[in-house]
């Protein structure tokens, strides 16, 4: 079947019907300049679907739906209901996780053992918020005895949302699960590679009961739509995932327009921290896994792996062989474990940051070239030889690319490790307690991972030190992004003049 709302798609796991319309006020509609935009199969280079696009009218258009929403039906919904609402949202994309998985992989290109690991985080992390809804609350302060001092977390209003392509459903959870908890509504903008699956979740939103207007999902361009939501003056807050340039650009529209609250959570170089007395094979694994995972499009990602010089040689030998291992192909075929990159302009920015590495000098170890033919697929690659002042070791590369570095001492692995205007992840690989400890108290990072890798939960907060950030997300520490405090004290002696 096919409207001009949706379509049927045939994926080479199964057949579903793909909303295409913007999610506005519980319904799907064409956007008002009627504008489509294809998105694209990494894997063949082909198109997949045409979904509608938002324009600065639409967004406004979802605004106005999310605060109609927020001033009625959503603030006469007991904390309990919403609760009750976000678990049936995260039952219903455990229900259709296989058709969410199926999507991830055709859409974003990742592979489908992964894309279902992100279906099952990204409902469990709706659940998770879904529990916290009737648990927000303030405090009583006993400041003297003529006053009664409460504190109340109330809902901030409406919240703009503008997410990457990486890991799409997931970010997409991340940010409606806290913000519709503590009774916000939003409107939140998809990255225009990757719409598919929050428009697919969008749908299970009508399905789940929500009334219209809370949780408003728009497909668009990020100088168009995304422009639009930062520099809105009915937008209350916006939260941000994305390069750190794009969240300057965000930050500085917010400050221009209604000084709306803002978070970001931006990019990383992080640091991966191998001591002389780590379990080899464990911290091999976990360095393959902290860089490779997702194509190396994470902002967390390993990207620099730091080797002390007594393993150095071992290790680099090691995980030459652990790297070139890994399976690169088909998102759907078993046992692939990368995919290709997200688009071709993706694509192009990586292969260009590798050939800069062979031009400063840097030595390829593992890959370097493009894999196969079609499709945007990169061999994973590993620089060794190179310097700190080289843009492969400074700069965000997004891609399945890592550079090798060898270190003396602690002290050396800290500085290091600190050296980029990142601070958003880092791990230390030893067994020893104290080393762990100490070197992870030292790292200018929002996350360090001990003896593993890019092992986020949605109960931890994650977010970034120096130009990785502002704020936080998940765990109880992202309710404090979409709640404000207000103070009411009531006197309950005499007049006092
Ligand atoms: O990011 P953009 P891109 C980094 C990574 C990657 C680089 C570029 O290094 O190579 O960014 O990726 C929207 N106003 N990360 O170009 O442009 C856009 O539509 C408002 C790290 O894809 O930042 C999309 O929804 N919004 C990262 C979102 O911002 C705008 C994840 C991200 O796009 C906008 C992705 C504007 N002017 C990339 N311009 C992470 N932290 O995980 C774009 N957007």
């Amino acid at each position: 079947m096919s409207s001009s709302l949706s379509t049927t798609i045939s994926t080479p796991t199964l057949k579903y019907e793909q909303p295409t319309g913007l999610f506005i006020n519980g319904e799907f509609v064409k956007g008002v300049e009627n504008k489509t935009f294809e998105t694209v199969n990494p894997h063949d280079e082909k198109p997949i679907v045409a979904v509608h696009e938002a324009t600065e009218k639409d967004v406004d258009i979802a605004v106005a739906a999310a605060r109609k929403a927020f001033e009625t039906s959503w603030k006469q919904t007991t904390p309990s209901d919403r609760g009750r609402l976000l678990t049936k949202l995260a039952d219903l994309l455990e229900r259709d996780a296989d058709i969410l998985a199926a999507i991830e992989s055709l859409d974003n290109g990742k592979s489908l053992f992964f894309a279902k690991v992100d279906v099952a985080n990204s409902a469990g992390c709706i659940r998770y918020y879904g529990g916290w809804a009737d648990k927000i609350t303030g405090q009583t302060i006993d400041t003297d005895p003529d006053n009664l001092t409460y504190t109340k977390h109330e809902a901030i209003g409406v919240c703009g949302q503008i997410i990457p392509w990486n890991f799409p459903l997931m970010m997409w959870a991340w940010k409606v699960g806290p913000a519709v908890a503590a009774g916000n509504t939003v409107v939140i903008k998809t990255a225009e590679q990757t719409p598919l699956s929050a428009l697919y979740a969008a749908k299970l939103v009508q399905e789940a009961g929500f009334p219209p207007g809370v949780i408003n999902v728009i497909s668009g361009f990020g100088r168009v739509a995304g422009a639009a939501i930062s520099a809105h003056m009915d937008i209350d807050k916006v939260a941000f995932t994305g390069s750190t340039p794009v969240g300057r650009t965000v930050l500085q529209a917010a400050a221009k327009s209604n000084l709306k609250k803002v978070t970001l959570e931006l990019g990383g170089k992080s640091p991966n921290i191998v001591f002389d007395d780590a379990d080899i094979d464990n911290a091999i694994s976990w360095a393959n896994f902290g860089i490779f995972f997702n194509h190396g499009q994470c902002c967390c990602a390993g990207s620099r792996i730091l080797v002390q010089e007594g393993i150095h040689d071992k290790f680099v030998q090691r995980f030459k062989e652990r790297a070139s291992a890994n399976k690169v192909g088909n998102p759907f075929d078993k046992d692939t474990f990368q995919g290709p990159q997200v688009s071709k302009l993706q694509f192009e920015r990586i292969m260009g940051y590798i050939d800069e590495g062979k031009k400063a000098g840097a030595k390829v170890l593992v890959g370097g070239e493009r894999h196969g033919e079609q499709g945007y697929y990169i061999q994973p690659t590993v620089f060794t030889d190179v310097t700190q002042d080289m843009k492969i070791v400074q700069e965000e590369i997004f891609g399945p690319v890592v550079c090798v570095q060898k270190f003396k001492t602690e002290e050396d692995a800290i500085k290091i490790g600190n050296s980029t205007t990142y601070g958003l992840a880092a791990a230390v690989h030893t067994s020893n307690v104290n080393t762990a400890i100490r070197v992870s108290n030292e790292l200018r990072a929002g996350t360090v991972w001990v003896n593993n890798y890019n092992m986020l939960h949605y109960q931890a907060p994650f977010g970034g030190y120096k130009e990785s950030g502002l704020g936080r997300e998940l765990g109880s520490y992202a309710l404090e992004n979409y709640t404000q405090v207000k103070t009411v004290r009531i006197r309950i002696a005499d007049a006092l003049f």
